[in-house]
């Protein structure tokens, strides 16, 4: 039993160590994330505020390719962010800030319409846009 349990416990140990160096190397953001997209892209194609409880823009628009997104937080509480295609298949990573925080994702989008919006309880009526690709 204790052959069992030992291991798993190095496991932990090594997961937390390596999210911490994430979090480090990401600047210090309060929450650890182990998605290495999860860093504000420097040369963002869009960049789109949360705020409460909207969007800054009901409609942003890209090229088709490698869609870097910049997800910055201007708002008082969490949001995240849902990039959906017309299947309503969820675009990864799904970004998510706290306030005060910023964010990043590098996508491949084809050319079409898609949808984004904040899926936590309550704000996804008044929190999406459309982002068209091209
Ligand atoms: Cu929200």
């Amino acid at each position: 039993m204790t052959r069992r349990t030992l291991p798993l416990t190095i496991r932990t140990t090594i997961a937390g160590a390596a999210l911490l160096g994430t979090a480090v190397l990401s600047g210090c953001s309060s929450s650890a994330k182990a998605d290495p997209n999860a860093t504000v892209p420097a040369n963002a194609d869009i960049t789109v505020l949360a705020q409460d409880i909207k969007f800054d823009l009901k409609t942003y628009t890209a090229k088709a390719g490698q869609v870097k997104v910049a997800y910055i937080s201007q708002g008082a509480q969490v949001h995240n962010l849902i990039i959906e295609d017309a299947n309503k298949v969820k675009q990864t990573p799904v970004l998510k800030v706290a306030p005060g925080e910023k964010v990043g994702g590098n996508y491949t989008l084809a050319a079409g319409t898609f949808a984004m919006y904040c899926n936590i309880p309550g704000h996804k009526q008044s929190m999406n846009a459309v982002l068209t690709i091209t």
